[in-house]
């Protein structure tokens, strides 16, 4: 096996070990069969997603009784030469098709972009005589040297924009193969692309702007100058290797078990985290996963459509990298692979897609006591589970970090490239990052959804926020600080945002289980304050990302919602997902509850963002609250010889 190939799926395995554990090679080939024994699969049929359908979760949790649940995959089926595409559902264990739903583009939209679409659309627009002739009036005779960027429409209630698969291209320079496109954007110009017709059907020539023309290969020594040196080596070795097991997909350490899954859309699920607490397992989280992410831009002018859905559009698990040891994962790792279908509905094994290791993560706790003259010191470590995702111009790092006193947290990471314009005055919207090139105005949102089992599925969130007291009786000095807790009871009532002069946060407490305290268990969600979806009410992506509009949603489990933008996003009208999810306004106090939590940055370009992106992170964190009686990282051995944890 090597370490980075993405190669066919190899032979059929067994059926998986466990109900959650992701569809085989062999389980999608078998569904293939199903769907072409049902004739659903001709010649111009493409999967535009293909993946486990997971049974529900009274049927997983039923499982320990006894029961078994049928193995089902879904896929999102569409025929390249009408466009006609349906949602269908195959039962592997009963051998056939469950239910299958014809989608009509009006309401539902179109299924995601097919692979087979980017390469279709490029060459759709250099036959065409009006792409040419406008390329050619800009100095660029040679086609070839013309990259297209097909990119999902939008729904912005064009004639076109109702029963028409279309991508919207643009278009960059790349005079060399090496070139890097996102340097030279050629402004200005956009096709239309009927995908199924295969046909231009419209241009929109509003301007010409000079291609900007500095290089921007940062690979090239010409571009980036010489590398740096005086960086000597950093070596982590973990001499008696990790800490951790890893069974299939089970993965535990130090108390901590989870599944982990992986699925084209979403990239990395963990199901079924739990902690184990003196023998007793404790869960959670049911299920965790980035369930959508949308990148809207904020130039008002000619790219005005541009918000991606890097989930429900482009399907955001399928473009997992495959990791390499020593690059992007240090120490003793243990890689999972994953395997995907392509636009066929064939298997694809992406090697080393998911990367498990743990690190060193400095002082735990900490203590020197002046009285009693003890001094301690813990050092902290977490388990990391991480995958790596290009799209299109961003690379994405999702990270899940347990750590030894129980706390949870998720960190995106961003990097790769901005997606460019000319940079033609003054703007608002835009940063000059290099001469002529603009890196425009854009929020990159994610939505986790936390299907929570703290401690149980009877489940209850409050709203915790602090404040000062007026002075005044009982509080005569005015220092008084105070918490106030509001139950969030039902659905409409709990879609909720951050306000950090409150230090807010949300608790997610069991109902049926206390404390030695006599006070319900819970974890808090930590959330990173800042501005959710700042396009305007009355905006197209306002409606189809309606999610993004708030912080904080809490829905009653249902095993059918399971994307905050709705199950088809690409050229939706809007109103699904998460708004349709709460619209029955049902009871949440004490429930099956599940947290939709957006997250992340209003990112206005840095010339130091430019030609390559560092890092930028985002994210949120889940702690105990009392779920513990007290201090659980109190068994951690100090650092030093005997005890694995250095010295
Ligand atoms: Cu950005």
């Amino acid at each position: 096996m090597t370490d980075t190939a993405v190669r066919p799926a190899e032979a059929p395995g067994a059926r998986p070990a466990h109900p959650l554990d992701p569809a085989t090679g062999a389980e999608y080939l078998a569904g293939r069969q199903i769907l072409a024994a049902a004739g659903l699969l001709g010649d111009t049929a493409r999967f535009a997603y293909y993946g486990l359908e997971e049974p529900a979760k009274d049927e997983v949790l039923g499982e320990a009784a006894g029961g078994r649940p049928d193995r089902r995959l879904r896929a999102f089926l569409i025929d390249v030469a009408t466009g006609q595409s349906a949602d269908v559902v195959v039962s592997l264990g009963e051998g056939r098709v469950v239910s299958r739903r014809v989608l009509d583009p009006a309401s539902d939209g179109q299924v995601p972009i097919l692979s087979e679409e980017f390469g279709l659309a490029e060459e759709v627009v250099r036959a065409d005589p009006g792409w040419r002739a406008a390329m050619a009036r800009r100095g660029l005779t040679d086609i070839t040297k013309v990259r297209a960027v097909p990119q999902a429409p939008g729904s912005f209630g064009e004639a076109a924009d109702r029963g028409t698969r279309f991508v919207r291209v643009l278009a960059f320079r790349q005079e060399r193969e090496q070139d890097y496109v996102w340097g030279h954007p050629i402004d200005g110009i956009v096709a239309y692309v009927d995908v199924v017709e295969r046909k231009v059907f419209k241009i929109v020539d509003e301007f010409e702007a000079p291609v900007p023309s500095e290089p921007a290969d940062y690979d090239d020594p010409a571009v980036r100058g010489p590398l740096r040196e005086g960086l000597r080596p950093v070596e982590i070795t973990q001499p008696e290797g990790p800490s951790f097991t890893l069974d299939g997909q089970l993965l535990r350490w130090q108390g901590w078990s989870m599944r982990i899954g992986f699925d084209a859309r979403e990239g990395l699920v963990l199901h079924q985290i739990s902690l184990d607490d003196a023998g007793r397992d404790r869960p959670v989280i049911y299920r965790a996963s980035i369930a959508e992410l949308v990148v809207p831009y904020g130039d008002p002018g000619f790219r005005y459509w541009q918000s991606f859905f890097d989930g429900g559009e482009y399907l955001l698990g399928k473009w997992t990298n495959a990791l390499e040891r020593g690059c992007d994962c240090l120490g003793e790792i243990a890689y999972l692979d994953a395997t995907l279908a392509d636009d066929l509905g064939a298997p694809q094994v992406i090697g080393n897609a998911v990367c498990v290791h743990e690190e060193d993560f400095g002082i735990l706790w900490k203590h020197t006591d002046s009285f009693n003259g003890s001094v301690q010191t813990r050092r902290q470590r977490r388990l990391v589970v991480s995958s790596w995702a290009t799209v299109g111009n961003y690379d994405y790092g999702f990270y899940w970090y347990f750590y030894l006193d129980g706390t949870i947290e998720h960190e995106v990471k961003m990097t790769g490239a901005l997606f460019t314009a000319a940079y033609t005055g003054d703007s608002p919207h835009t940063t000059e990052v290099a001469p002529g090139l603009g890196g425009p105005v854009h929020q990159h949102l994610f939505c986790a959804r936390l299907d929570m089992t703290v401690d149980g599925v009877a489940n209850a969130v409050e709203e915790v926020d602090v404040a000062g007291l007026p002075a005044g009786p009982g509080n005569p000095f005015g220092n008084a600080i105070a918490q106030t807790r509001t139950r969030l009871r039902s659905e409409a009532g709990a879609a909720r945002r951050c306000d950090a002069s409150r230090g807010r946060t949300w608790r997610v407490l069991s109902t049926g289980r206390v404390n030695r305290y006599g006070r319900p268990v819970s974890y808090t969600l930590y959330p990173d304050p800042a501005p959710v979806l700042l396009a305007d009410p009355a905006s197209s992506v306002h409606a189809r990302a309606t999610f993004a509009t708030n912080h904080l949603w809490v829905t009653r489990y249902d095993p059918a919602q399971r994307y905050p933008a709705g199950d088809l996003v690409n050229q939706h009208p809007g109103g699904a997902g998460l708004p349709a999810y709460v619209a029955g306004d049902r009871d949440i106090d004490g429930a099956d509850i599940v947290l939709w939590h957006t997250f992340g940055p209003t990112h206005f370009p840095r010339p130091e963002d430019w030609p390559v992106m560092p890092v930028a992170r985002c994210g949120f964190t889940l702690k105990p609250t009392g779920f513990f009686d007290r201090n659980p990282a109190l068994g951690v051995p100090p650092p030093g010889p005997g005890h694995g944890t250095g010295g």
